[in-house]
C-alpha cells in the first residue's frame, strides 16, 4: 500500500507529488505510474518554463529529484531531433508527451555473434500528446525523435533509480560507448556548460565492444 496520492493530478505540482508517494516504497507499480502520468494532462503553463529548446540537440531540464528515488526531467525537442539508440541503465523509464509526437523506434541488444552487424529493429511506437511509454533494459533499446520539421515536441520523463550515464549505439555496427547524460537547466535555471552530454548527440565515439 502505497498511501493517498492523487490518481488524477490537475498540475504538473500535483503529478510531482503523487510521484513521490508512488516511489516511497521500493516496489514499483509500472502501471499504476503510468496511469497517474497520463492522466495528468499536459498544460503548457506548467511546464513552459522548462522547456528550453537548443538549435544543435534535443535538452534535458531537471525538474525534480524525487527524494533521491527518482529523476523528473522536461526534455525539448527541436524540428528533426532525435536521440541516438540508447540503453536506461538499469532504471524504469516513462515517458509522456506534453506537446507534439514522438517517434521511438525499438532494437533488440546486439548478441555476440551479431558483432559488426545492423542491428535489430523490432517495433516502431509514435506516442502523441499525453501518452505515455515505458521501457526498461529488459525491453530493449530505443532510440526516441521528433520527426516532424515544423513543430518542436516536448516530453516528461522519470527515470527511477536516477542515473547519469548510459550505453549509445552504432545502428549499422551495434559498437557501443558509454556516454554520461547531462542536464541543459536545473529547476529551470541554466547548468553551466560542459562538454558532451550523452546520448543527445547522433555523432558520439563508438568504442569497440569488449571481447573483440
Ligand atoms: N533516455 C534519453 C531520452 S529518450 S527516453 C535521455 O534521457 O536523454
Ligand atoms: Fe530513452
Amino acid at each position: 500500500m502505497s498511501g493517498d496520492y492523487k490518481l488524477n493530478p490537475e498540475t504538473l505540482q500535483e503529478l510531482i507529488e503523487s510521484l513521490h508517494v508512488l516511489f516511497s516504497t521500493d516496489k514499483v507499480n509500472v502501471e499504476e505510474v503510468q496511469s497517474v502520468m497520463e492522466n495528468y494532462k499536459s498544460d503548457e503553463d506548467d511546464w513552459d518554463k522548462f522547456a528550453k529548446y537548443d538549435h544543435h540537440r534535443y535538452t534535458r531540464n531537471l525538474v525534480d529529484e524525487g527524494n533521491g528515488r527518482f529523476n523528473l526531467m522536461i526534455l525539448a525537442w527541436g524540428e528533426g531531433q532525435g536521440s541516438s539508440i540508447h540503453s536506461h541503465s538499469d532504471a524504469h523509464c516513462f515517458m509522456k508527451v506534453l506537446d507534439g509526437t514522438l517517434r521511438e523506434s525499438l532494437f533488440s541488444w546486439p548478441s555476440e555473434s551479431e558483432k559488426r552487424r545492423a542491428m535489430n529493429q523490432i517495433g516502431v511506437n509514435d506516442y502523441q500528446r499525453d501518452q505515455v511509454a515505458y521501457i526498461n533494459d529488459s525491453k530493449g533499446l530505443h532510440r526516441v525523435e521528433n520527426l516532424s520539421h515544423s513543430d518542436s515536441a516536448c516530453s516528461l520523463h522519470l527515470y527511477s533509480p536516477p542515473f547519469d550515464s548510459c550505453k549509445c549505439f552504432d545502428q549499422r555496427t551495434g559498437k557501443c560507448a558509454t556516454s554520461k547524460v547531462t542536464f541543459w537547466s536545473k529547476y529551470g535555471e541554466r547548468t553551466p556548460f560542459k562538454p558532451g552530454g550523452g546520448c543527445q548527440s547522433a555523432v558520439v565515439e563508438f568504442e569497440q565492444p569488449e571481447n573483440n
